[in-house]
């Protein structure tokens, strides 16, 4: 039986895997906590794909330490894995490892794992409990669990509007819309995405650098690729896309693409979580799409009279989508707001 103590370490392992979100693409963020007699031997999580996963870093920190693993509880936030891939499977190193209980939050929705872990465990004479923290767990998992289920990348639309709904203010005044604090918020967005995804006209109008800045950055966190998308294919070759350091990260998608064929050239990339920033043609094409999963909607408190619709263009005739968004939470960003959300498509 699960106890408020599984709980427990099971928020330490959560903590853990969070420190992983962004970084390990095409493989989900997951963290493991190593517990005996009720105290934390030895903390991990999934740093890339390629590296050693969650259980593997946890047993070794553990070890490392000098402490006797065998007869203790691993907490995970993800089903261990059963095979091998790019590593050995993480079953096989916690029976080697003489653990006797294994705690973990849900099922791999990765078919080749998704539920072997129990039967492969309980041979061994290892208890194996299920479900502890499942929701919390498999929120931060969703990018992952989309791209292994669907073959599609997690589409996270931004949106920073006015009141009156647009993206840009009138010709020759500063072409921003929300605050520092709500574009500073927004820059976090990017800390979880493997692609930052715009439309060619934002290229041409705002020469976006579309790089990961600031502080509060992962030092282990990669660029996200720059795709843009283009039928002309025409773009500004001095664009800092083209001619900065991180140049090699910029993708142009050109053609007559459907958004879901958008999503599928990025998954080519192994990318699993895409941030759709703009401009209001491209947002229009991925909410009617439907492919949108989850939304920040920025307001500012100005009214523009005129400019680029936030969801418009041609994508997006009249009733090409209604949607609302479940599980929404927003605060206050300075005198900016923020709205988050998940749209639920039926
Ligand atoms: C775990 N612990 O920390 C992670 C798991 O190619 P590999 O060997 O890295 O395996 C990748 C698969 O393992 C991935 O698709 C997902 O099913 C699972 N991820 N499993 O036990 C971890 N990251
Ligand atoms: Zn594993």
């Amino acid at each position: 039986m699960a106890s408020s103590d599984d709980e427990y370490f099971m928020t330490i392992a959560l903590a853990q895997a969070s420190r992983g979100i962004g970084l390990t693409a095409p493989n989900p963020p997951v963290g493991a906590v190593i517990v005996k007699d009720g105290t934390v031997l030895g903390e991990g999580y999934h740093h890339r794909a390629g590296l050693p996963h969650a259980e593997i870093e946890a047993l070794q920190d553990a070890m490392g330490s000098g402490h006797d693993v065998r007869g203790a509880t691993a907490y995970v936030t993800l089903e261990p894995c059963s095979t091998k891939g790019r590593t050995q499977p993480c079953t096989r190193a916690l029976i080697h490892a003489g653990i006797s209980r294994v705690v973990y939050a849900l099922h791999d929705p990765n078919p080749k794992h998704a539920g072997s872990a129990d039967k492969l465990l309980r041979k061994e004479g290892i208890d194996v409990e299920s479900g502890v923290l499942e929701e919390e767990c498999s929120r931060l998992i969703r990018p992952f669990a989309k791209w292994i289920t669907t073959g599609l990348p997690y589409v996270i639309a931004k949106v920073g509007q006015s009141l009156d709904g647009r993206l840009s203010r009138p010709p020759g005044e500063s072409q921003n819309i929300t605050s520092k604090a709500a574009r500073d918020h927004a820059m976090q967005l990017r800390v979880r995405c493997d692609a930052i995804l715009v439309g060619g006209e934002t290229v041409r109008q705002d020469n976006p650098r579309l790089t990961l800045r600031g502080d509060d950055i992962p030092e282990e966190k990669n660029q996200p690729w720059r795709v843009v998308v283009t039928r002309s294919g025409s773009l500004p070759k001095k664009s800092h896309i083209f001619t900065d350091e991180f140049k090699k990260r910029t993708k142009v998608l050109k053609g007559d693409l459907s958004f879901e064929e958008i999503l599928r050239e990025l998954a080519k990339l192994d990318i699993t979580c895409v941030l759709v920033e703009g401009g209001g043609n491209l947002l229009g094409q991925a909410f009617a799409s439907r492919h949108v999963d989850e939304c920040f909607w920025y307001l500012a408190p100005r009214v523009c009279g005129g400019g680029v619709m936030s969801v418009g263009g041609v994508a997006f005739p009249d009733g090409a989508c209604s949607v609302e968004l479940a599980d929404v939470w927003h605060e206050s960003l300075g005198d900016n707001f923020l709205i988050h959300g998940y749209p639920v498509w039926e």
